[in-house]
């Protein structure tokens, strides 16, 4: 297995759309065990391929605090091909969300509560739920991802540029180009 490059914020190719996985092929059960390393290893509960550079259409998501002790050791993550929501509750929850490619940053983002999707599984198979609380809250993050979108874009345009004044003034701190 290997740990995998996590795309940082302004990167562009955050903000391309994914291409549909066609095939459960070997290459991709690599890349699912490589993207499941790498989200424990950060430690994150979710992460999709686009943050590791990969246009595909494939979300890992594990809401075990990856920091907790004594967590089951066996780890499961949820493995999510080409998903889809097919229905969004009218209810909205408000959650404070962080996001691997813009490290220390959290800004309570609004989105519908409940939604049910559809999507393949490693092996293949057709899979529908319906998800609530902090599993809806992350995979309409993750879905958010592969088509190019950040929880950035979902606030206002004063609190947004907040956070990217923060991401400039920590990139700078880190002696890196401040390129937005
Ligand atoms: O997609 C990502 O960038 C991963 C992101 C997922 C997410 C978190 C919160 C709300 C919505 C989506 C993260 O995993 S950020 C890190 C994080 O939440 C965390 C890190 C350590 C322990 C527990 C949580
Ligand atoms: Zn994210």
């Amino acid at each position: 297995m290997a740990l995998l490059q996590i795309l940082a914020y302004p990167d562009p190719r955050l903000r391309k759309i994914a291409a549909p996985v066609a095939a459960v092929t070997p290459e991709i059960q690599r890349l699912i065990r490589d993207m499941a390393e790498t989200m424990y290893a950060a430690p994150g509960i979710g992460l999709a391929a686009v943050q590791v550079a990969v246009p595909r259409r494939l979300v890992v998501i594990d809401l075990q605090d990856p920091e907790e002790e004594g967590g089951d050791p066996v780890k499961r993550p949820f493995v999510f091909i080409n998903p889809e929501i097919v229905e969004r509750s009218a209810a909205r929850k408000v959650y404070n969300e962080g996001c691997l490619s813009i490290p220390d940053q959290y800004a309570e983002i609004e989105r519908p509560d409940r939604v049910r999707a559809r999507w393949i599984d490693e092996q293949g198979a057709r899979r529908e739920g319906e998800f609530d609380g902090l599993m809806s809250v992350c995979l309409q993050h993750e879905i958010d991802h592969l088509d190019g979108i950040l929880f950035i874009d979902h606030l206002s345009r004063l609190k947004r540029d907040m956070v990217v004044r923060k991401v400039v003034k920590a990139r700078r701190e880190r002696g890196q180009a401040a390129i937005l």
